[in-house]
């Protein structure tokens, strides 16, 4: 069995990587490291992940990999991109919906970069999901923005349809390609 550290403090984000990580490479084993520091401010996902887990990796000293994502609207700017945590807890998706009222173009996508450090590698990995904000809340499966996200060419949100999720999500993909990266680093 090879042990692998998820450092962050959200369940939700934590229950989807287990689940597609240990499908993909039997012998791994997900664990949470609950781990809460400073994130740097940036515009980037990749620069937040990528230092992430370097303090990460500082704090376990075992092969660790954080997840920094987000939800970037088109016609906001990308609003709220990297703020997308904190967005959600002040304004939630009401806020969002409120924010869009009366706006044709709902155009949005989620992104998700995930970096891993261990002692001998470090490797940052991107994953998008392109689609459109929804006009009302639908569904009660995922967590923060599914319930107002629907993915192009669909027609329900991620939280009224998980297993679509779990298949084209941003974070999906990126773990994909993550896997694919370990399935080559850790078995030498
Ligand atoms: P950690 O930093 O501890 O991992 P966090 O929730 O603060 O947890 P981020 O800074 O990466 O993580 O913020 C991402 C936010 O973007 C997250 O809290 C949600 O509000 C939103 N988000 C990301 N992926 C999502 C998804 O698959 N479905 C719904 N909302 C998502």
């Amino acid at each position: 069995m090879i042990e692998l550290l998820f450092a962050t403090g959200n369940k939700g984000k934590y229950i989807e990587a287990k689940e597609i990580l240990e499908q993909q490479i039997p012998e791994v084993r997900i664990k949470q490291l609950d781990f809460k520091h400073i994130e740097i401010r940036s515009e980037s996902i990749e620069e937040i992940a990528a230092e992430a887990v370097e303090r990460a990796f500082e704090e376990s000293r075992m092969p660790v990999f954080v997840e920094d994502s987000g939800l970037f609207i088109k016609t906001l700017n990308g609003f709220p991109g990297t703020y997308s945590s904190w967005v959600a807890k002040k304004i939630g998706n009401r806020g969002i919906l409120k924010l869009l009222k009366g706006e044709k173009d709902r155009t949005a996508e989620f992104r998700a970069a995930i970096s891993f450090r261990s002692q001998k590698n470090a490797k940052t990995i991107i994953g998008i999901c392109k689609g459109e904000i929804a006009k009302t809340e639908k569904g009660n499966g995922g967590f923060g923005y599914d319930p107002i996200f629907v993915p192009k060419g669909h027609k329900t949100t991620f939280a009224q349809s998980i297993g679509l999720k779990n298949k084209l999500s941003h974070r999906y993909e990126a773990l994909l390609e993550f896997s694919k990266y370990l399935k080559a680093h850790l078995r030498r």
